[in-house]
């Protein structure tokens, strides 16, 4: 399996999140990517290459332009604020919902920060930009490569990229990767994509970007977001609109949820994936559907993941696998490496 690797993913390390009412370390750290990188690399799963970097205008094939722009001169603009600034991330703290206006643009930074953003834990450090840019070419590298023949490509990058929509970001994700590949697809000539996400969290970025079409087929398995982040969205009956009608398919799960009841989840987006007649497959991996993730609540074991990614290749699709949240560091790698041996395996 080819592996693109995203060299500059370190460059985007956040210091603190707001989580659960304090300003806590960032869960979402470069190690996360460094220990699937060393264990890619222990169980020898393919040649691991740097991307070519794609022109940008695959980018706003997906995102507006406008916050293409907010996004890649954001650093400049908050240190401009303060030179102070250079030691401390951008968090977002104000958001324009019902009722405020969205289509002005305000001048002032926090408010177009909130105006691009709706969460407080995803701060935007000097390097998100560029670690972002770089991200999105490793997943237009894997999608370039199974268009030109590969049975699955990995794209192994942080930050990652499904909760960010069109024009905003949150979940520690700036640039919705899986979503910008399965474009990518759909441009090269790919009649039918299927995007699948398995993160523990809903796909909210990727659900919305895709939600009145009906070229891109969304499935997502994930925590019930009556209790679970993202919360406002990843309902069952959330089926798309207009002629997407029938295009998005919501498999909410308990929080507690184990394997056996999560496979025949999965199983189920799987069908719908059928019935459409997806010709490329882009999968959302997540792995944070780990008993042991300090930030999910699924419980799923290691062993788990490579009956995952046998699932995954009898679907018997090109794949782009695209790497999401994951945050139990130490056992990330395994995990998220079984997944693409059980697909290797399966596959052949
Ligand atoms: C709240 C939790 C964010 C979860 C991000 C994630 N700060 N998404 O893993 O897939
Ligand atoms: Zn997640």
């Amino acid at each position: 399996m080819l592996i693109f690797h995203n060299e500059k993913h370190e460059l985007h390390h956040g210091k603190l999140e707001m989580f659960r009412g304090e300003l806590v370390p960032c869960f979402e750290v470069p190690d996360r990517v460094n220990h699937v990188l060393r264990e890619l690399q222990a169980r020898s799963l393919g040649p691991i290459e740097i991307p070519p970097s794609f022109p940008a205008d695959a980018l706003t094939r997906v995102h507006s332009r406008r916050y293409v722009e907010f996004l890649a001169g954001a650093w400049d603009e908050w240190l401009a604020l303060d030179p102070g600034n250079a030691q401390r991330d951008a968090i977002p703290s104000f958001w324009p919902i019902r009722t405020f206006r969205c289509d002005v643009l305000p001048a002032n930074f926090q408010a177009r920060l909130g105006l691009f953003s709706y969460d407080a834990g995803t701060p935007l450090t000097a390097g998100t930009w560029a670690a972002a840019r770089a991200g999105v070419d490793c997943a237009l590298g894997a999608a370039k490569a199974v268009v030109g023949g590969a049975r699955a490509a990995f794209a192994l990058t942080r930050p990652p990229g499904h909760h960010a929509g069109a024009d905003f970001f949150g979940g520690y994700c700036f640039l919705n990767n899986a979503a910008i590949a399965a474009q990518w697809l759909r441009d090269a000539g790919v009649e039918r994509v299927a995007v699948l996400d398995i993160d523990y969290h809903h796909g909210n970025g990727t659900q919305a970007i895709f939600y009145k079409r009906p070229d891109v087929f969304f499935a997502s398995v994930h925590g019930d977001p009556r209790t679970e982040y993202p919360f406002y969205l990843g309902y069952a009956d959330e089926r798309g609109e207009g002629e997407g009608v029938g295009f998005n398919l919501n498999v909410p799960l308990p929080r507690g949820t184990a394997f056996a009841a999560w496979r025949e989840a999965m199983a189920q987006a799987l069908r719908g994936i059928s019935a459409f007649g997806a010709k490329a497959l882009v999968v959302s991996l997540g792995v944070d559907t780990f008993a042991k993730d300090p930030v999910a609540g699924f419980g799923l074991q290691s062993a788990d993941y490579l009956r995952i990614g046998e699932d995954l290749a009898a679907a018997g699709l090109p794949t782009v696998f695209v790497f999401e949240g994951g945050y139990a560091v130490d056992e990330i790698g395994v995990n998220a490496v079984n997944v693409l041996e059980g697909f290797r395996e399966r596959a052949g």
